[in-house]
């Protein structure tokens, strides 16, 4: 067991006098101050972060955000979104650690304009069938549970169709966007631009990443001509992807800590979809309840079928479809499907990408107590 004591040698522990106070405060006048009066908060044991776990509740928000649909046009906000933020990191608009996430509204009908970001984002819908978005130039069609792209700096905008193929009448689309925002603006690395032509051209067939390298394993003509950074694949449909996680529940247990989990990814290379952000599609058969673990990194879940319980760092999260939560680096967690009858899914993103980039990535099983965590009452 690891001590952690800020009194021992190899800590900072100098205790302070008039005389040191007297140079903080010269040292403080020339924009500089004694190391050692916040060595031991800026170099932390282990990752103290200040975001809490959160739960946001779909029932909740759904009203609110549909509301925004009567309120404000998609042209004047640019994009109608209601964003999710974590109590002590408004200031940064982060939904944990360096990550955002949002719920976006789309009326029937409606199309929002052209533009390109520094930051990555990506889509995961929850409700609706008429949505579409095009991503430098090329239009792809994602309906509810489906995940999609859109990687740093390619131009994109998004809409509703709410006719073809859609419900009648026509509804809404709600989708949660995930973006870096929180972390490029860290590292003073944010550009924008509007479209020149306020809105893009759609250049080849609809859906054609899909089309082209949406077969996984199959690796097409011209995959050696691609040397971006984010995957080819720009859009990940929920049926395939929950067909691979049932087939998987055939031949495996899959994971203690996560049950049945695939993540998407660059059929490529193997790895995540983009630079920076990477995410998951877990299934948690019935009955099921995994251990407890945690990973250097922030994750952001959405419930994406069934119910069931999650504990955050000792905090019980009750969930069902659309409810989003989040788990901040270093917290301890494990889920548990609610249902003994049906299966339950949870998709998530994170910034792993970014962790095991830098060298910083690091996993540990709970190990007490069977692996589960104490629970503290609410
Ligand atoms: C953005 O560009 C979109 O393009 C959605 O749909 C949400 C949140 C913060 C900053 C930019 C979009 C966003 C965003």
């Amino acid at each position: 067991m690891t001590t952690y004591s800020d009194d021992m040698l190899g800590r900072a522990r100098v205790r302070d006098t008039a005389d040191l106070e007297a140079y903080y405060a010269k040292l403080a006048a020339l924009e500089a101050g004694a190391l050692w009066t916040i060595a031991n908060k800026i170099e932390p044991w282990y990752p103290q972060p200040q975001s809490r776990p959160v739960k946001w509740s779909y029932a909740d928000l759904r009203p609110l955000v549909l509301e925004a649909l009567r309120l404000v046009s998609g042209d004047d906000a640019g994009r109608r979104v209601v964003a999710l933020y974590n109590p002590e990191r408004r200031d940064i608009a982060a939904t944990v650690g360096l990550l955002y996430t949002g719920l976006q509204v789309m009326g029937p009908g409606e199309s929002m304009t052209a533009h390109r970001h520094q930051a990555a984002a990506l889509r995961f819908v929850l409700e609706g069938t008429g949505a579409w978005t095009i991503v430098d130039g090329q239009k792809l069609k994602v309906g509810p549970r489906d995940f999609a792209i859109t990687p740093n700096w390619t131009w994109h905008e998004h809409g509703n169709e709410g006719i073809e193929g859609g419900p009648d009448p026509a509804g809404p689309v709600i989708w949660q966007d995930g973006l870096d925002i929180p972390l490029v603006n860290a590292l003073d690395a944010p550009f924008y631009e509007v479209h020149p032509d306020v809105y893009q051209k759609q250049v080849g067939v609809t859906n054609s990443s899909l089309y082209t390298y949406g077969a996984g394993q199959l690796r097409p003509f011209g995959a050696d001509t691609w040397h971006k950074s984010h995957s080819p694949l720009l859009a990940y449909p929920w049926e395939p992807t929950y067909e691979a996680l049932l087939n998987a529940a055939k031949a495996s247990d899959g994971s203690p800590y996560d049950g049945i989990i695939m993540e998407y990814s660059n059929p490529l290379t193997g790895g995540s979809v983009m630079p920076t952000m990477s995410a998951h599609m877990q299934l948690l058969r019935a009955g099921e309840s995994t251990s407890a673990h945690r990973q250097v990194g922030s994750k952001i879940y959405t419930a994406a079928k069934g119910s069931g319980t999650s504990i955050v760092a000792g905090q019980r999260i009750d969930w069902t479809e659309g409810d989003i939560f989040c788990v901040p680096s270093w917290a301890w967690h494990e889920h548990a499907n609610a249902s003994t009858s049906d299966d339950a899914c949870l998709f998530s993103f994170n910034d792993f990408p970014v962790m095991r980039a830098l060298g910083f990535w690091r996993e540990e099983a709970y190990p007490d107590n069977d692996g589960h965590q104490p629970v503290t009452p609410n």
